[in-house]
């Protein structure tokens, strides 16, 4: 596999990522830190943790939230698969072969229970001392995956969307998956490449017009290519992200990830939060494409998350 430290640019703007672009697949170097905040500065979680983050490009924390909690989440999750507002807007995924819910965006502004998530020092707190800046939700979002009929994601680069289609400069963001139920071996747990976010993957091909009609179905452009992917877990491996409801998944943007077809009996239903740094806001796409909705990308609604004693 090539390794390209400095690719030519195709945008007028510095574009050190450029992917879907004439250039073939290849690994282009990592240029910014993993944890942006300084040593000397106190972590909100064990050390052991930070540092596996910082080898690994993911952490698992086990019991952030109590059973009441994961209830009341739960609750909440059920309510907004059947939304009639939300499915009037025309904003739920369904999945590519049934009417099956796949996915519910923004739900940090369609649902007081998932705003409070989103503002919560338990998640917030982390992405402050990871990212070391303020932070605003890029994107939220509930995966359902619901048992039997559940599709897969497959294998990508948040980042290398949110750099191409939504013009996220830097790596300078992460996502935190609260599991709402359990996320066992059978039920399609989130799997992770240790050590992919060191490697910007190159991806082939051109972004299609309102991709995302398609992509947040099936995935077919923006995915590395065989070749990159065998390289990657031939060097890191595959981890499978299992654990009980109310643990939280934090990986970081560009943390290579995927999680296969659901069918078991038993949903594997997750919130989602995406926390990126106000020193990193979208701008124009890096691809000639136009941008993507506000419910998959804040653009009109960027500001800094209160903190969570401001949603008492
Ligand atoms: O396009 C996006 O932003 C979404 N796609 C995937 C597969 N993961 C990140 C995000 O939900
Ligand atoms: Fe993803």
């Amino acid at each position: 596999m090539i390794h390209n430290s400095n690719p030519s640019s195709m945008n007028e703007r510095a574009d050190m990522y450029p992917s879907r672009s004439n250039l073939k697949a290849q690994f282009i170097k990592r240029k910014e830190p993993i944890v942006y905040s300084a040593p000397s500065v106190k972590p909100p979680l064990d050390q052991s943790l930070i540092d596996q983050y910082a080898n690994d490009g993911f952490m698992v924390v086990e019991d952030v939230f109590t059973p009441e909690e994961v209830a009341m989440f739960r609750r909440e999750l059920n309510r907004l698969r059947v939304d009639p507002a939300i499915e009037a807007s025309g904003e739920t995924i369904t999945e590519y072969d049934s009417d099956e819910v796949r996915s519910v965006f923004r739900i940090h502004q369609v649902s007081e229970v998932f705003k409070r998530l989103a503002g919560d020092p338990r998640l917030a707190g982390i992405a402050r001392y990871l990212l070391d800046d303020d932070v605003y939700i890029h994107q939220s979002r509930l995966n359902y995956k619901p048992g039997f009929h559940g599709k897969e994601f497959y294998w990508h680069s948040d980042f290398e969307t949110w750099h191409v289609e939504d013009g996220m400069p830097a790596m300078r963001a992460l996502s935190i998956s609260v599991t709402l139920t359990e996320n066992h071996t059978n039920n399609g747990p989130l799997m992770l490449i240790p050590g992919s976010h060191k490697e910007f993957v190159v991806c082939e091909g051109h972004t299609p017009a309102e991709h995302f009609r398609s992509s947040l179905k099936k995935q077919d452009y923006g995915v590395p290519n065989d070749g990159s992917l065998c390289e990657l877990a031939a060097q890191g491996g595959i981890f499978t992200a299992t654990g009980k409801p109310g643990s939280i998944i934090v990986f970081d943007c560009n943390t290579m990830h995927g999680s296969n077809s659901n069918i078991s009996p038993f949903p594997r239903s997750n919130a989602f939060i995406v926390y990126n740094a106000m020193s990193n806001r979208v701008g124009a796409p890096y691809c000639d494409r136009s941008v993507r909705p506000e419910y998959i990308c804040s653009r009109d609604s960027i500001s800094p998350i209160a903190t969570g004693a401001d949603y008492d």
